[in-house]
């Protein structure tokens, strides 16, 4: 089979992209079989999170009946077992991110944690009164937030890259907004309101240019698009293990070496330590600076699992299926002249934010929750999106490589419903 036009439409991708034999691997994700309100559950809340293949499930059952132990402590076999299957998801966490070491490689709790991790520490180190901290008018709020709390310690300044109404960033400010005072740059990679690709290389390059470092926020791009740190040239990227079809409870943080060996400790306590007394305490070496007390073993260990499925089924393939889910939708809801979709970007990933008419997006996901069909309703912890837009929440569909025209089919059935239901 060829990819179809709208496949390779997508930014990056060449023609020898093979498709995804998408009901093939619904199959290795035991929840898809399951029924909701007497009906096949349709699964469109994948910017919240993901599902999980078999295959992470038995990581999790093998790492917890077959080696579970404590790591980096033990002499005994168990803790070795358990600590290289760890160490081991961290290898595969470089690979997948193309990172240069492992050293570079930092396990947190989820995105969350990992930019909090990184405004504080980096921010106590390098930042000080007066500096100004660029984000963009996208950010979730985890990529907010953390700012402000490491701003109003040490008396930084925020400032906001301003979007058009199509929820893409005026590119033309950027460069006039990174001045002298510019000291540190976060930019999310993909928009979780409105599916927006923003071009972070090139604004990453623009930031080097003038020697300001950047944080990317990848909890949405990573589980959708090949990314790449060697090639975006980043200095900290972050994302979740359960949006990318691992488990809850653990994150990555990527950091340039050059910044991780610098920067003071998030958390201390054990295993961030290399010699402790009362008087003086000597850290650990990066990563484990930075991973105070027991880790989400398994977690780790899990996330691993699906990092080798999603890298089996190719990121470019990921992609392709993503893209024609997303245009197809797009098509799918435009039939009804009360829908109006939020976020038109050119460059868009698999994220349909919508309105139907003045009817609240509470009821919307209410009506389509009642068809077996789950999508998010509410402002998506985008507060400022959502104000910068006018609009106190959306409706939202995203969707993963397990889903299928024949799910979108059925959500605009349930939206044909919604209009029936509020005529
Ligand atoms: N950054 C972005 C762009 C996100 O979409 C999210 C979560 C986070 C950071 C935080 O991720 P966490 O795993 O640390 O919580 N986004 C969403 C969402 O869109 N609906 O629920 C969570």
């Amino acid at each position: 089979m060829v990819p179809s036009e709208s496949a390779l439409a997508v930014p990056g991708l060449d023609a020898n992209t093979i498709p995804l034999d998408v009901y093939r691997i619904r199959e290795d994700f035991p929840i898809l079989k399951r029924e909701v309100h007497g009906k096949p559950l349709v699964y469109l809340d994948n910017a919240a999170t993901t599902q999980k293949p078999q295959a992470v499930l038995d990581a999790l059952m093998e790492a917890y009946s077959g080696y579970y132990s404590n790591i980096h402590r033990g002499v005994h076999w168990l803790s070795q077992q358990a600590t290289t299957a760890h160490e081991q998801a961290r290898r595969k966490v470089k690979e997948f991110l193309n990172a240069r070491h492992e050293r570079e490689i930092v396990f947190t709790r989820n995105a969350t944690e990992s930019i909090n991790l990184v405004a504080s520490s980096y921010g106590r180190a390098f930042l000080r009164e007066g500096d100004e901290i660029l984000i963009s008018a996208l950010e979730h709020h985890a990529n907010i937030v953390p700012w402000q709390l490491i701003g109003e310690e040490k008396g930084l300044k925020l400032r906001v890259i301003p979007m058009n109404d199509a929820g893409e960033l005026l590119l033309d400010e950027y460069p006039r907004m990174l001045t002298e005072k510019t000291k540190f740059v976060a930019l999310s990679h993909l928009s979780n309101a409105l599916g927006t690709i923003n071009p972070v290389k090139e604004m990453i390059r623009q930031a080097h240019e003038r020697g300001i470092p950047v944080l990317v926020d990848g909890a949405q791009s990573a589980p959708h698009l090949k990314v790449d740190m060697r090639d975006l040239d980043c200095d900290f990227f972050v994302f979740s293990g359960h949006k990318l079809f691992g488990p809850t409870g653990i994150g990555v943080l990527f950091g340039k070496e050059k910044w991780l060996d610098r920067m003071p400790p998030y958390q201390g306590g054990g295993d961030m330590i290399h010699y402790v007394s009362f008087e003086k305490t000597y850290f650990n070496e990066i990563p484990y600076k930075f991973e105070a007390g027991t880790p989400h073993i398994a977690g780790a260990i899990g996330l691993g699992a699906a990092i080798d499925y999603v890298r089996a089924i190719g990121m470019d393939a990921i992609a392709a299926h993503e893209h024609e889910l997303l245009e197809y939708a797009t098509q799918v809801v435009s039939q009804y002249p009360e829908v109006r979709i939020v976020g038109t970007a050119k460059n868009k990933a698999g994220v349909l934010s919508f309105l139907i008419g003045e009817i609240h997006p509470h009821d919307i996901g209410t009506i389509l929750d009642q068809e077996g069909v789950a999508i998010r309703t509410g402002h998506h912890c985008a507060q400022p999106v959502m104000d910068r837009l006018g609009i106190p929440a959306t409706a939202r569909a995203s969707f993963a490589f397990y889903n299928t025209k024949e799910e979108i089919d059925i959500l605009g059935k349930s939206i044909q419903k919604v209009l029936e239901v509020f005529r």
